[in-house]
């Protein structure tokens, strides 16, 4: 079982996250580490009255894709310095806030021009990779200018896309987020313009780099980090890794993306990580690693220009911003 979220899961499986105790020591302190308590009555309730939710560890391959050599950002930072506006503006308000927020049952309507529409749930968009899950370690920069190496799991893009057989007509790849203002707060006040949406180019979508995440750390992912499942473009501002995708669908068109609907002169369709492309507000030369003090340089495309750099040849990124 893949994704599983609720108190039937066995108490081997619950990990309890609001307060960042491993399991194995939260269950030691606990007293109940190898008691052979019934798995009944070690419900999630039991763990922590507050208890936000149960992820589960998942089954994955390590990928060659994954980035080598930089230290992981401890869990506790990218899950509780967040920006998930539907969960509130600052950055702690996701973590606060998201615990409650229902992931299952979660349905993903795969449609557009294509000659397989689908809608599935979790566990069969995973399915339709042929790989299972993997894990790909990536570096990941926000336009605001903090970065964060984070190990997530999910499968290519590339496989659901492959699976619903697009026509020739499909140029682009348009995602949505959930529309659920009673279980999203900050959909209740209009922020931004409802429901969050992104788009990729084709040929970006299908990108090996791209992928669509249902975990992290090894577990299913936190709320707050767009679970049931998101997208990680590691190339691009954090922005276009929409989170909680209820649809994708293929589109001729350059589609609408909700941050260059409210500000099209600071954020554009394609936002590579460009540090000779400044924001109008900040520099994206530099970056502050969470964790870190000193700023670092940032890498064209983010470090991943090998991979991607081949696709906007000829385009001139500071009109393609
Ligand atoms: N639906 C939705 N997706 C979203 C956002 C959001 O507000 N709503 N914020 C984006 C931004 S600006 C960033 S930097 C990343 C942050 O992902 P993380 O919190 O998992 O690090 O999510 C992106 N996806
Ligand atoms: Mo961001």
């Amino acid at each position: 079982m893949l994704i599983k979220k609720s108190p039937e899961v066995p108490y081997s499986e619950i990990t309890k996250k609001t307060d960042y105790l491993s399991r194995r020591s939260f269950l030691t302190a606990a007293g109940i580490a190898g008691a052979g308590l019934a798995a009944s009555k070690v419900l999630p309730e039991m763990l922590s009255p507050e208890l936000a939710f149960a992820s589960t560890k998942l089954n994955f391959k390590k990928s060659d894709l994954s980035t080598h050599g930089e230290d992981i950002t401890p869990e506790k930072d990218t899950t509780t310095y967040n920006n998930f506006y539907e969960f509130g503006t600052d950055k702690d308000d996701p973590s606060k806030n998201a615990g409650k927020f229902r992931t299952s049952p979660w349905s993903v309507s795969i449609e557009g021009l294509c000659d397989k529409p689908q809608k599935l749930d979790v566990d069969s968009v995973v399915k339709l990779s042929s790989n299972g899950l993997e894990e790909r370690v990536y570096r990941m920069r926000c336009v605001e200018g903090w970065s964060m190496i984070i190990p997530w799991i999910g499968i290519p893009l590339s496989a659901v896309i492959k699976a619903a057989q697009p026509k020739p007509k499909a140029k682009y790849v348009a995602f949505e987020t959930i529309w659920d203002p009673k279980q999203m707060p900050g959909q209740q006040r209009q922020v931004l313009d409802w429901p969050y949406v992104e788009g990729l180019r084709m040929d970006e979508a299908m990108n090996q780099l791209t992928i669509l995440a249902v975990g992290m750390y090894g577990e299913s992912l936190p709320n707050q980090d767009g679970a049931p499942i998101r997208l990680v473009v590691p190339w691009k501002y954090g922005f276009k890794g929409i989170k909680s995708i209820v649809k994708i669908k293929f589109v001729e068109k350059e589609p609408p993306t909700t941050w260059n609907r409210m500000a099209p002169e600071e954020y554009g369709f394609y936002s590579n990580v460009n540090p000779n492309v400044d924001h109008p507000r900040w520099s994206q030369a530099t970056e502050r690693r969470i964790g870190e003090f000193r700023r670092r340089k940032t890498l064209m495309f983010n470090g991943y220009a090998d991979f991607v750099a081949s696709m906007y040849n000829g385009m001139d990124l500071k009109k393609y911003y």
